[in-house]
C-alpha cells in the first residue's frame, strides 16, 4: 500500500527527525503492507509551532469560509470512499463491506455535519446585557485509536476546525495509512498550511509529547481507560483542557414486552461487528428469567451463523487479550455456548464468535472491557434488578433498550447512567452527543455538543 515516509507539517509531506519506522500489518493475513516512520518529540514540537502560528489566520478566517473547507474536505472523503475502504480493510482487517458502509460511510456524515454546523451555529450570543462569543480553544492535539480509524480522527478533526482551532494528529499506531489518507484529503479540500498536521508514531513517545507540549490547548484523547487516566493526570497538572472518550461495558436491557428475537439478533450483530472493537457495544445483555433459555439460544445460533463473516482483531496481542478474557470467563464458571478461546484460523488474528451464558455480574468478563467478538447473557429478575445490573459497572458509555413500545423503553434508559442509549435498535445519528458517564471519559463528541469542546467562552458586559 501506498505510504508517505514522512509527516504533514505545515501544508507539506516533510523528512520525520529519526530513522525509526513502524511496520504496518494486514491482521488477516500477517503480512507487512507498509511502513511509517515512528515520530519523536522533536517532530511534534515542529508540527504544534506550525499549528501555533497557523491558529491566528485559521481563527479569524469566517465560519462561512471554514464551512467551506469542511465540505471541501467531505467531498474529497466522497471521491475517495472506496480507496478509504480499502485501506481500513487492509490495516485493520475488517470485511471490505463493512469498510464501505461504515469506516468510509460515518466520517463523511460527520465531515458533513460539521460543515452544516460551522455555518450555522451561533458563535456569538447575547444573555441580558451581555455577548458571549464561542471562540477557538487553540491548539489541538488529537490522539486516537486504531478501531475506526477514520471516524476517530473525523470525529475530532471536524469540529476542530469548524470552531476554528488549529491541531495535529497522532493517530493509533496499527492503523497510520487511513491517517495519511486523511491529511491527503485535508491538503486536496485547501485546508491552510498549518492547520491540521499529522505525526505518525508510537503512542509513549509521540503520544506523550503531544500530550504534554505546552503549545496544546486541549489533548482530546480516544484509547484505553489506563492512557486516558494518565492523559488527565497531566493535563489537569498543566490546567489544560482535556477531552476523553474510554471504554465501555455497555448494557443491553431486554424488556419482557420486547421482541426477544429481533432484540437478540440486533443484539449478537451489535457485539460481533468490527470484531467486537467497539467502545460502544453491547457487551452484556439481560434478559428476564422467563425468556432467558430462549434468548441464550436464539444467541448461540446467531453467533454461529457469523461464523466467517467478521474479520480479524486488530493485532497479535489484541488476539491473546480476547482468548485470555474467554479462558478466564470459563475459569470464572460461566457457560460457553458459542466459540471458544481456540484461534478458529492458522493465519491471521481471529477470534470465534463467542457467546457466554450464566455469566453473573462479578464476573470478571461482565464487569471488564474485552474488545473483541464476546457477548456475555446475564439474567435479571424484575426491573429494578435489571437496572441496578445494568448500571453496575464503572463505564456509563452506551448502551439499548427493548421494549414492545418505545415510551417504556425510554423510561427505563432515562434512569441508566450512561451517555447514549438505543431505543429498540436506534439509528446513528451524527448529530447526536456521544461519550461517557463515569469512567467512560469526559466529554462529548458529535454533534453542536461535540463542536461546543473546542470552544472557549468570552463575555463582554454592557
Ligand atoms: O489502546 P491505547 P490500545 C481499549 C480496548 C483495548 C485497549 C487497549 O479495551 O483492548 O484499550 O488498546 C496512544 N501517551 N480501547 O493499547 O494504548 C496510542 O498510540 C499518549 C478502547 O490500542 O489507549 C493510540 O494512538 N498517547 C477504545 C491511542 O493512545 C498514548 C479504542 C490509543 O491506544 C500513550 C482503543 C501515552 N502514554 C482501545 N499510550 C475506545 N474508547 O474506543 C498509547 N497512546
Amino acid at each position: 500500500m501506498k505510504a508517505h515516509d514522512g509527516m504533514y507539517i505545515d501544508g507539506a509531506w516533510r523528512p520525520a527527525d529519526g530513522r525509526d519506522t513502524i511496520e504496518v500489518v494486514n491482521p488477516a493475513d500477517e503480512q507487512v503492507i507498509g511502513k511509517v516512520p515512528a515520530g519523536t518529540a522533536l517532530d511534534v514540537d515542529t508540527a504544534v509551532r506550525a499549528a501555533r502560528a497557523a491558529l491566528p489566520g485559521w481563527a479569524a478566517t469566517p465560519p462561512a469560509e471554514r464551512a467551506a473547507r469542511l465540505a471541501a474536505l467531505r467531498d474529497v472523503l466522497v471521491a475517495r470512499k472506496d480507496e478509504i475502504a480499502e485501506t481500513v480493510t487492509a490495516e485493520l482487517g475488517s470485511p471490505l463491506k463493512f469498510s464501505q458502509a461504515v469506516h468510509a460511510a460515518a466520517p463523511i456524515a460527520v465531515a458533513g455535519s460539521y460543515a452544516e454546523l460551522a455555518a450555522t451555529y451561533a458563535f456569538e450570543e447575547r444573555i441580558g446585557n451581555s455577548v458571549v462569543h464561542h471562540e477557538p480553544i487553540g491548539v489541538v492535539g488529537a490522539i486516537t485509536p486504531w478501531n475506526y480509524p477514520l471516524h476517530q480522527i473525523v470525529a475530532k478533526a471536524a469540529p476542530a476546525l469548524a470552531a476554528g482551532c488549529t491541531i495535529v494528529l497522532k493517530p493509533a499506531e496499527d492503523t497510520p495509512l487511513t491517517a495519511q489518507l486523511f491529511a491527503e484529503a485535508v491538503h486536496e479540500a485547501g485546508v491552510p498550511a498549518g492547520v491540521c498536521n499529522l505525526v505518525t508514531g508510537l503512542g509513549p513517545v509521540a503520544g506523550q509529547a503531544l500530550a504534554e507540549h505546552p503549545g496544546v490547548d486541549l489533548v482530546s484523547f480516544t484509547g484505553s481507560t489506563a492512557v486516558g487516566r494518565r492523559i488527565g493526570a497531566t493535563a489537569g497538572a498543566a490546567v489544560k483542557n482535556v477531552a476523553l472518550e474510554l471504554g465501555g461495558k455497555s448494557a443491553n436491557v431486554i424488556l419482557p414486552s420486547a421482541d426477544l428475537a429481533k432484540a437478540v439478533n440486533v443484539g449478537v450483530a451489535n457485539v460481533m461487528s468490527n470484531s467486537g472493537q467497539t467502545c460502544s457495544a453491547w457487551t452484556r445483555m439481560l434478559v428476564h428469567r422467563d425468556q432467558y433459555d430462549q434468548a441464550v439460544e436464539l444467541a448461540a445460533e446467531a453467533a454461529a451463523k457469523y461464523g466467517d463473516r467478521i474479520g480479524p482483531v486488530v493485532n497479535a496481542k489484541q488476539q491473546e487479550r480476547v482468548r485470555g478474557y474467554i479462558e478466564k470467563g470459563v475459569a470464572e464458571g460461566a457457560r460457553l455456548v458459542a466459540g471458544g478461546p481456540e484461534a478458529p484460523r492458522e493465519k491471521g488474528w481471529f477470534v470465534s464468535p463467542t457467546v457466554f451464558a450464566d455469566v453473573r455480574e462479578e464476573m470478571t468478563i461482565a464487569q471488564e472491557e474485552i474488545f473483541g467478538p464476546v457477548l456475555s447473557v446475564l439474567r435479571y429478575e424484575d426491573e429494578e434488578d435489571a437496572l441496578r445490573i445494568a448500571n453496575g459497572t464503572v463505564y456509563g458509555l452506551a448502551g439499548a433498550v427493548w421494549a414492545g413500545d418505545e415510551a417504556e423503553a425510554a423510561a427505563f434508559a432515562r434512569r441508566m447512567d450512561t451517555g447514549q442509549v438505543d431505543i429498540n435498535g436506534g439509528r446513528f445519528n451524527p448529530l447526536a452527543p456521544f461519550g461517557g458517564y463515569k469512567q467512560s471519559g469526559v466529554g462529548r463528541e458529535l454533534g453542536p455538543h461535540g463542536l461546543t469542546e473546542y470552544l472557549q467562552t468570552k463575555s463582554l458586559q454592557f
